[in-house]
């Protein structure tokens, strides 16, 4: 529509009167990623955006995702102002783990390696002795359980469950789970391969286990991309975020890619694979976030000193 043409012109410009980049996720709305892509930012899963984000030599990101995207960039990139479309998109993930309980439970078990998935607040991660993404989540642990360490794992209690089962390490889960993730079906996914009996299952591990169980793949939104070019099928069932199609179409884009089912025997869901936070980003609330320079993130210096540490041990583990 003109209106949204008006808008991405809008954006355009502002982005470079104010030397920032867009820093998108792959859930998203298309929009957002086209413009990212459009205008040299980024579309990627959260570890990526963070490492993107404090590499550009932007001196504002304008990051297109959920809070804890924001927090974390700002947590690397201190000297950089960052933005947000909204400040009010969050996480279950975030919501489910509040920090006092979580550092409550932490100190209970002292004998424990606190490692948090990223989807959290900056005072869950001042208290955890590693984050971690889904993309590089099992090598940690394997390589923490290689050193003989009992695990501490929050929040999301799913993904915990698949590292568990994959690495056989001791670990004690907080119970998190994502609301998108967690209504994909088994049943629906079995239903959908009985139509399409060639097609390849392409699964986040937040998703339950019986549906992982059905996944030919299971991995981090980058690993699913990149799983749809490589494996020989010309179908493929996915279970995640709907936002991932944009990218992972342009991927492959003589293939054909169908939504995992979320809801079996009729049933309504609360989040139909996509998510109602990401999906609060628009074209609208960014340009004002550029214009007003609205939707700043905040992190307190001592507070980002403690949650470094954990985000710069993922950083650089591996590379
Ligand atoms: O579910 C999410 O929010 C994911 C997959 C985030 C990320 O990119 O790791
Ligand atoms: Fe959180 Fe799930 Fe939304 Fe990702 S998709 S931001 S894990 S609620």
């Amino acid at each position: 529509p003109a209106e949204d043409q008006a808008r991405v012109a809008e954006i355009k410009q502002l982005l470079k009167q104010h030397n920032a980049v867009l820093v998108a996720h792959y859930y998203t709305d298309d929009a957002i990623q086209q413009l990212a892509e459009e205008t040299g930012g980024c579309v990627a899963d959260s570890l990526e955006m963070a490492r993107f984000g404090a590499r550009h030599d932007a001196t504002t990101l304008v990051v297109a995702g959920v809070r804890f995207m924001g927090e974390t960039a700002k947590i690397l990139s201190p000297e950089k102002r960052v933005l947000m479309p909204t400040l009010e998109a969050t996480c279950s993930l975030d919501i489910g783990c509040p920090a006092d309980e979580f550092s409550a439970f932490c100190d209970a078990h002292p004998d424990r390696t606190v490692v948090v998935y990223a989807n959290t607040s900056a005072a869950v991660k001042a208290r955890a002795d590693w984050v971690v993404t889904s993309s590089i989540a099992v090598e940690v642990i394997e390589h923490l359980q290689a050193k003989g360490e009992k695990i501490l794992w929050a929040p999301d209690k799913h993904l915990g469950g698949y590292i568990q089962k994959k690495t056989g390490a001791d670990m004690l889960m907080w119970d998190g789970a994502c609301i998108v993730h967690e209504e994909f079906k088994a049943k629906g996914v079995e239903d959908l391969k009985r139509l399409y009996p060639d097609a390849a299952v392409l699964v986040h591990p937040e998703s339950p286990e019986p549906v992982v169980r059905l996944a030919d793949v299971a991995g981090s939104t980058s690993q699913l991309i990149n799983a749809a070019k490589t494996l020989p099928n010309e179908q493929l069932i996915v279970a995640t975020d709907r936002g991932i199609f944009f990218k992972m179409q342009q991927a492959v884009p003589e293939k054909m890619l169908f939504e995992a089912p979320t809801a079996g025997n009729g049933a309504t869901c609360r989040s139909c694979a996509h998510c109602p936070w990401m999906a609060m980003n628009a074209l609208d609330n960014l340009a004002g976030a550029l214009r007003e320079g609205s939707g700043e993130i905040q992190v307190g210096s001592e507070l980002r000193q403690q949650a470094l540490k954990p985000l710069e041990r993922m950083l650089n583990f591996n590379t």
